[in-house]
C-alpha cells in the first residue's frame, strides 16, 4: 500500500473512531440539564470532531457499534418523558396509531443468526420511551456516576421489572448506546413486550470505565484497561443497589440480566464468571480480549485469568442462559470470542456459542445479540 493511501485511511479511522459515544467529562459538564435528562439520540458532529482532532482514535465504532448498512434509518416513535428524571417518576405515553399486525416470531430455543426486521423495525403501534439519565454515587470510584436507563413506555410504580444491565465498548460511556438510534435496542426490547414475548423490561447502560481517577482515560495498554475489569465492583456493590432502591424492579437472578458488546461483552464474561450466581440471562456479544493473557494488533494483554479458569464452577449457581456471539467478520476482536467459546467447551461450561454471518464489529452483532438474549429469556421463562 502507498504511504499516502495509509496516511489516509488511518487519518480517516481516526475520526470515525473518535466520534459521540465517547463524551469526555467536561463536555458532559457543560451539557444542560435538560440534555442530561432526556438523552438525544443521533450523533453530534461537533463532538465527533472535536473528539476526532483530540485523541486520532475511532472512539464511536468501539463503543457502541459501526453502522452497516442493511440498517434502516428510520425515525423511532418517541415519548418525551415531561419530568422524569433517574427516580422513576411516571409519564403518560401517548400512543398513536393502531398496531399493525407484526410477523410472528416463533419461540423456541434455537438461534435466529439475525434479529428479524419485524422485532427492530419501528412500529407505529407501539410506543417506545427515551433514555433518561441519572447518576448514583459509586463507593468504589469515590465519586459520581452517570447512567442511561430506558424504561418501559407506561413505566409504573405499581408494577415490579426485569432490569438488563448493557455494557459499551471501549472508550464509551453510558451515552453509548442511548444515542446511537441504529442500534435499536429501543426497537428489539419495546417490540418484544408488545408482542408478549418478554415482560417489559428496564435496560440500564452505565459508564463501565470504574476509575477513582477523574483524570485517568481509556486507552489500548495495560494500566488504562484496568478500570473496566473494576467494574465488576461498582456495579455489584453501588448500581445494582441503587437501581433497586430507585427503581421498581423485579429483584434476583431469574430477573437480572447481563449482557455487552466488545469491551462490554468481555466484561459481561469476566463478571459472570465471577459472580455467576447474579444474573439469570447473559449474552456476551463480540468479546474482547484480555481475560487471559495475550497480545492483539492493539496491545498485549496481561490478563487476569489463566484459560483453565474461563469457566463456571460445576457447584456455582449459573445462568439459565449464557450466549457468546460475534460477526463472522468482524475487523476488531476477530477469533477471541470464539477463543473463549473454546475455553468454556474445554473447561465444560455450558453455553450458547454462535457466528452473525457477515456481521462486523457492528450493531447487526448487538441487535443479533440482544433479540437472541430475549428470545432465550421468553423461552426459559414460557416453559415454567
Ligand atoms: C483490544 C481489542 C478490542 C482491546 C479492546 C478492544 C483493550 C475493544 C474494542 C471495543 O470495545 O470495541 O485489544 O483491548
Amino acid at each position: 500500500m502507498k504511504k499516502g493511501t495509509k496516511a489516509l485511511i488511518t487519518a480517516g479511522l481516526i475520526t470515525v473512531m473518535l466520534c459521540s459515544c465517547g463524551k469526555n467529562e467536561s463536555e458532559k459538564e457543560a451539557m444542560t440539564e435538560k440534555e442530561k435528562t432526556e438523552v438525544t439520540e443521533g450523533v453530534n458532529e461537533t463532538d465527533k470532531n472535536a473528539a476526532g482532532d483530540v485523541t486520532g482514535i475511532d472512539k464511536d465504532s468501539f463503543a457502541a457499534g459501526i453502522k452497516t448498512e442493511d440498517e434502516t434509518t428510520t425515525t423511532p416513535v418517541e415519548v418525551t418523558p415531561e419530568a422524569q428524571g433517574g427516580d422513576g417518576t411516571e409519564t403518560t405515553p401517548t400512543v398513536t396509531e393502531p398496531e399493525p399486525t407484526a410477523t410472528p416470531i416463533i419461540i423456541n430455543d434455537e438461534i435466529e443468526e439475525r434479529c428479524p426486521a419485524s422485532i427492530s423495525e419501528t412500529r407505529k403501534g407501539v410506543t417506545y420511551r427515551a433514555y433518561t439519565h441519572g447518576t448514583y454515587y459509586s463507593e468504589t470510584c469515590g465519586m459520581e456516576r452517570g447512567y442511561s436507563i430506558l424504561l418501559p413506555a407506561d413505566y409504573s410504580t405499581e408494577k415490579q421489572y426485569p432490569v438488563l444491565y448493557l455494557l459499551h465498548g471501549i472508550f464509551g460511556n453510558e451515552y453509548s448506546f442511548s444515542q446511537d438510534a441504529s442500534n435499536k435496542i429501543k426497537e428489539i426490547v419495546g417490540n418484544m413486550a408488545a408482542d408478549g414475548y418478554i415482560e417489559e423490561t428496564i435496560i440500564v447502560c452505565p459508564d463501565m470505565y470504574a476509575t477513582a481517577d477523574p483524570a485517568q482515560k481509556p486507552g489500548f495498554d495495560g494500566d488504562s484497561c484496568l478500570p473496566y475489569d473494576n467494574f465488576i465492583n461498582d456495579l455489584v456493590n453501588d448500581l445494582m443497589p441503587y437501581i433497586e432502591s430507585e427503581y421498581s424492579v423485579l429483584t434476583g437472578r431469574e430477573n437480572t440480566y447481563l449482557a455487552g458488546f466488545s469491551m462490554g461483552g468481555r466484561e459481561t464474561l469476566f463478571i459472570t464468571l465471577k459472580k455467576p450466581e447474579l444474573f439469570g440471562y447473559v449474552c456476551a456479544i463480540s468479546a474482547a480480549p484480555g481475560i487471559v493473557a495475550t497480545t492483539d494488533k492493539f496491545m498485549t494483554h496481561p490478563g487476569s485469568m489463566e484459560e483453565s479458569e474461563v469457566k463456571i464452577a460445576e457447584d456455582a449457581i449459573a445462568p439459565e442462559v449464557l450466549i457468546l456471539c460475534c460477526g463472522s467478520k468482524d475487523s476488531v476482536v476477530g477469533q477471541y470470542p470464539k477463543s473463549y467459546h473454546e475455553m468454556l467447551e474445554a473447561n465444560g461450561t455450558e453455553h450458547i456459542w454462535y457466528e452473525i454471518p457477515g456481521a462486523d464489529h457492528d450493531n447487526n452483532a448487538i441487535k443479533s445479540g440482544l433479540y437472541n438474549l430475549f428470545k432465550q429469556i421468553a423461552n426459559s421463562k414460557n416453559k415454567k
